[in-house]
């Protein structure tokens, strides 16, 4: 067996912390062996085999455990890299940004706390998964939904760490949270907001607490363990209908947008829809040979064929209506019209087309989590993508100048160019899928390429990312470079006084831990 040992630590100390994590959890719960390791790999890496690869893995059972397994970590200076789920699928996975760490997998943490039917939260340990929250909620025939991400295998706090997204009403993950529990690197045990006061009965009603409110401070960061998280769930709305608009040309994008803008902004579109490319969409169907089986992106002249045959768009928008019959009327007669401005538009309600995708954003819309989207990776052979994510402007003259950006670098790279607008009340995120056969080392190294660029040129041109995968979260913290980067020093200063021995996820969304920084130790 050969392991990667962390940076910095050396054989005595790592199998000393090892030995402590042992009498911790017991020896079944720490994985050494090459294929339980697998299990931790980025399943669509884009550097070399090994790059990113765990060390061991450490299952505890309890936020006792934790604790225990935090303190001998840091005694031995052993890096952690927690994960709740692992399936951050496109950014890397279970996968530690730090090569040689040892991930610390809280799957077995799976306990739905509460579902509380007065104020409709549901109070989540990390291995919740939307797929278990959802059958809890059906099973106890409550009244209120989930908000859902794409794949529904994913942990619900996971998720929301990543500040990921889904498409009813509550879209924004992040918004709906409401007080989490947080093992810091000392080993102390917050309780956030009103979870602060013992005995408190606001903990997942009142977001704020009293003081500095911390809660974010804990996504998309280093600076502790989520153990606990509060989400609010959505009251049933008392109806629901689904619809899709085909768009024929890929200039109509500008006027959908300018379009969309003000309909979210005033909340007429009540949910977080959607507007994906035309082979987005054809990837749902069928693999790329189906239409094109040359080299290259896929040509514009077989465009027109893959619409005809699918009877879809250049773009093609998801959205859905919510509430009591009349109210959807009116819903779904201001959105037909508006859309109906487009030359060329054309509206459908669920069940007026046959489009797979349809049927799978219309149960997504609904709150009930399914497996649909991970279908898009047949286009390729040994298909895996990552994802590079830009937020834009909810413009049309923001939309077409990132479509074209990425469009043009995507055939420059010989990449099809497959995206997904999800539609906030103010941005976007435009979601390019950069599918690769990840068995395939050029392909990887072409891919690799093309998103560090994008990231560059995205950045030149104004815009930056939501989320990322570790080849590239130093990279993207680098952008972020406003006042000498005095960003990533103050997420530097945080990181060494919350962690100062530099344990948890070292180098996470770019921030390393003082002795990364300072010592030389390579962490590439
Ligand atoms: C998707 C959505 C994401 C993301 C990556 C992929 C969906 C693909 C909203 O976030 O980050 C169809």
């Amino acid at each position: 067996m050969s392991t990667t040992l962390p940076p910095g630590v050396d054989d005595g100390a790592f199998h000393a912390a090892l030995d402590k994590f042992r009498g911790v959890t017991g020896a079944g719960h720490v994985i050494t062996d090459e294929a339980g390791l697998a299990g931790y790999r980025d399943p669509y890496p884009v550097l070399e085999p090994g790059h990113f690869a765990a060390s061991a893995a450490v299952r505890p059972g309890s936020v006792d455990e934790i604790r225990q397994i935090v303190l001998a970590a840091g005694e031995h200076g052993v890096p952690l890299a927690p994960v709740s789920g692992g399936r951050n699928l496109g950014y890397g996975g279970a996968a530690p940004r730090l090569t040689g760490a040892v991930v610390l997998d809280l799957k077995r943490l799976n306990r739905i706390i509460e579902i509380n039917d007065t104020f409709g939260y549901a109070l989540v340990e990390p291995g919740v998964t939307y797929f278990d929250l959802h059958k809890a909620l059906l099973k106890r025939g409550s009244r209120f939904w989930l908000d859902v991400p794409d794949l529904g295998w994913g942990s619900v706090i996971g998720n929301t760490l990543e500040r990921g997204v889904g498409y009813t009403p509550y879209g924004d993950h992040l918004s709906i949270q409401c007080g989490m529990e947080v093992v810091l690197a000392n080993g102390d045990v917050v309780r956030t907001g009103m979870g602060g006061l013992p005995g408190s009965n606001t903990w997942q009603l009142y977001k704020y607490g009293y003081g500095p409110c911390l809660d974010p401070l804990f996504t998309q960061s280093n600076f502790g363990i989520v153990t606990k998280m509060g989400l609010w769930l959505m009251p049933e709305p008392g109806g629901y209908q689904a619809y899709m608009v085909t768009l024929p040309r890929e200039d109509d994008l500008e006027q959908m947008v300018e379009i969309l803008r003000p309909l979210r902004m005033s909340q007429q579109i009540q949910n977080v829809p959607t507007l994906r490319s035309l082979l987005l969409d054809a990837a749902a169907c069928g693999s790329r040979k189906a239409y094109y089986d040359g080299p290259g992106p896929v040509p514009d002249s077989v465009a027109s064929r893959i619409m005809a045959d699918l009877r879809i768009g250049m773009w093609n928008f998801y959205g859905a209506v919510y509430g009591p019959e009349p109210v959807r009327a009116a819903a779904l007669d201001a959105a037909r019209s508006a859309f109906g401005q487009i030359p060329g538009a054309r509206f459908y309600t669920e069940g007026e087309h046959d489009s797979p995708v349809l049927a799978a954003r219309a149960q997504i819309m609904a709150g009930k989590p399914n497996l649909e989207t991970i279908n898009v990776l047949q286009w390729v052979a040994s298909g895996g993508h990552v994802d590079f994510a830009p937020v834009s402007p909810a413009t049309g003259r923001d939309a077409m100048r990132q479509y074209l950006m990425v469009r043009e670098r995507c055939r420059e790279f010989g990449q099809d160019y497959m995206s997904t607008f999800i539609v906030g009340r103010r941005e976007m995120h435009h979601i390019c899928l950069m599918m690769f056969d990840s068995q395939d080392p050029d392909d990887r190294k072409r891919t690799r390429e093309l998103c560090g660029t994008l990231i560059e040129d995205a950045a030149s041109a104004g815009y930056g990312e939501y989320r990322v995968h570790p080849a590239f979260m130093d990279q993207v913290a680098a952008t972020f470079s406003y006042g000498d980067h005095a960003l990533l020093r103050l997420n530097e200063r945080i990181k060494d006084a919350l962690d100062p021995a530099g344990i948890l996820a070292p180098g996470k969304q770019g921030i390393w831990p003082l002795r990364f920084r300072e010592s030389g130790l390579s962490h590439s």
